[in-house]
């Protein structure tokens, strides 16, 4: 098991990396957590840090100093001891910001793409700052580089609203609407900027496959529950009870099924007044034995959680937020103490679990497009549970397992007239037949939020046409209130958002 703690040292952090006066960026996030003072004065800039960290665990373990370079992590890796074998006399290295500083110090900005963990990191080296996210982008990282002022932070409305924007523009990142000077670090990059000019480039450190793997049924779902199980023990903390998020779908049952053989288990599944998969879950709780709860949120109240999922998740597509606001609303009612939780999140995105007929070209074309356009969606930000103090974690994403997963051939995708087949054939035996059989459904439509959210604007008025539009519109509303201008979503009044976008689909019709 990897040295895991039931929390990272860090969840998030904002940097200055600075050649004036100056202290580390004070703008809001949402990310419930300590604030620790980190960096230091090196030979030709100054790094101003504050970390982000949860009760109990030890701030100094996400930045270190090691002569003339500063490191910054928030997150975690999951390649630790593979990591270690590569640096000369193996040394201890108990941290991962640790590790980084050798692996750094060996391979430079490339050491980046050594790491397969769920991270962000930030290197002040000598006059250079690098600034890098894991391959899938999981921990979102922002920056505001200005010559002389470098600002980056794990959330963008820290850095909104920070002074008229002088940097240059950096094309190859990501331009965040309505943020203007904010920019993204792409996911698998790392960015390698001068301080004293801001200018840069960006380097790339992971790309999904682009080839497709001929595997016999056999030898592929051998591949895919070793992947998956490793991923899941690199996963789990030592002396900590895992909580897995479980719909009772193949996905995350099989998360449950492969976390269960390590120890005990907490499960817990949330439906609404209007719709729950409570039965499907507890069949899957049942068979592995794990300490199920179940959890009912009213829909109005899911539906009052949007300007939060907004709120932690910086993104502007409503689709996503569709996904993430029952899982929001989820983490919001977990008791305080800190969780690790774990989650089938992002599985359909490799196996096209969306794709919902036979043909095999639209299903790969439908894995091509998801994975050249998750960046920037932050479906998977650690925000949406620290924001209430837990930490997730997705075992799907782990690098190897999404290497693994996006280049099988597509037939092993869909066969015998199922979706994910390599998956549920490489769980048959330690689920049961109904879970394993049991077509997908995804969490917006299993909670019902899909079908409330329209109502809701169907009852404000939109006509059927004009309904993704309008909801387009709100989400970008409450990005606007609650990211831009760092409104809290407790003073972010959703119907207010909702009359504003009507509003603007109105003008926009006119
Ligand atoms: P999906 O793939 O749409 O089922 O959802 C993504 C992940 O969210 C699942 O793999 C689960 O970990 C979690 N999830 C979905 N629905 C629920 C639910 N009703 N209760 C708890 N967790 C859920
Ligand atoms: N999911 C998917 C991910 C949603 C699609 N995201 C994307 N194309 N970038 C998953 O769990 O893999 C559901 C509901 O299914 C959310
Ligand atoms: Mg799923």
């Amino acid at each position: 098991m990897a040295h895991l703690g039931t929390l990272p040292p860090a969840l998030g952090f904002l940097v200055r990396a600075h050649t004036g006066a100056g202290a580390a960026p004070q703008g809001p996030v949402a990310t419930r957590a300590l604030h620790a003072e980190a960096g230091g004065a090196l030979s030709a800039q100054v790094l101003s840090a504050t970390v982000l960290h949860g009760p109990g665990t030890d701030p100094g373990r996400a930045w270190t100093r090691a002569g003339d370079t500063v490191v910054v992590v928030a997150g975690e890796f999951y390649n630790q001891d593979e990591l270690r074998s590569v640096l000369p006399g193996s040394p201890a290295c108990d941290s991962d910001a640790e590790l980084l500083a050798a692996l750094f110090d060996r391979y430079d900005l490339h050491a980046f793409r050594l790491v397969n963990g769920r991270f962000a990191a930030v290197v002040a080296s000598g006059a250079r700052l690098c600034a890098a996210t894991d391959h899938a982008g999981s921990v979102p990282l922002y920056l505001r580089p200005a010559p002389g002022d470098i600002r980056i932070a794990t959330e963008a409305k820290a850095l909104a609203a920070q002074g008229s924007p002088r940097g240059p523009s950096l094309p190859e990142t990501r331009r965040v609407p309505g943020l203007p000077g904010v920019r993204q670090v792409p996911a698998g990059t790392v960015l390698e900027l001068a301080v004293d000019s801001a200018d840069g480039s960006l380097h790339r450190t992971w790309e999904p496959p682009s080839a497709r793997r001929i595997l016999s049924e056999d030898a592929a779902c051998r591949a895919v529950r070793g992947a998956l199980e490793q991923a899941v023990e690199r996963r789990l903390a030592v002396g900590t009870k895992p909580l897995v998020v479980l719909s009772g779908g193949i996905d995350s049952s099989a998360v449950a099924a492969l976390a269960a053989a390590h120890g005990p288990l907490d499960t817990l599944s949330m439906g609404t007044d209007l719709s729950d998969e409570f039965p499907q879950a507890e069949v899957v709780a049942r068979h592995l034995a794990t300490d199920h709860s179940e959890l009912v949120i009213p829909m109005d109240t899911l539906l009052r959680r949007l300007p939060y999922t907004v709120w932690a998740a910086e993104t502007l597509d409503a689709d996503i937020v569709e996904y993430l606001l029952p899982l929001v609303g989820l983490y919001r009612e977990l008791p305080d103490t800190p969780r690790r939780v774990l989650t089938g999140y992002g599985a359909d995105i490799p196996l096209a679990g969306m794709h919902r007929e036979d043909r095999l070209p639209q299903l790969d074309t439908a894995v091509t497009h998801d994975m050249a356009t998750f960046d920037g969606l932050n479906e998977m930000s650690p925000v949406l549970a620290a924001a209430h103090g837990h930490w997730t974690s997705h075992p799907y994403w782990d690098r190897d397992v999404l290497d693994l997963l996006v280049g099988l051939e597509a037939g092993l995708k869909r066969r015998h007239g199922r979706d994910k087949w390599v998956l549920r054939a490489a769980m048959t035996d330690l689920l049961p037949e109904e879970t394993v059989s049991r077509p997908k459904l995804g969490v917006h439509e299993g909670s019902g939020v899909s079908v409330a959210f329209t109502r809701l604007l169907s009852d404000n008025g939109v006509p059927d046409r004009d309904i993704a539009t309008a909801k387009t519109l709100v989400v970008r509303e409450l990005f606007d209130r609650t990211v831009a201008e760092g409104g809290h979503p407790d003073q972010v009044s959703g119907e207010s958002a909702i009359h504003a976008a009507l509003r603007r689909l109105r003008q926009g019709a006119a």
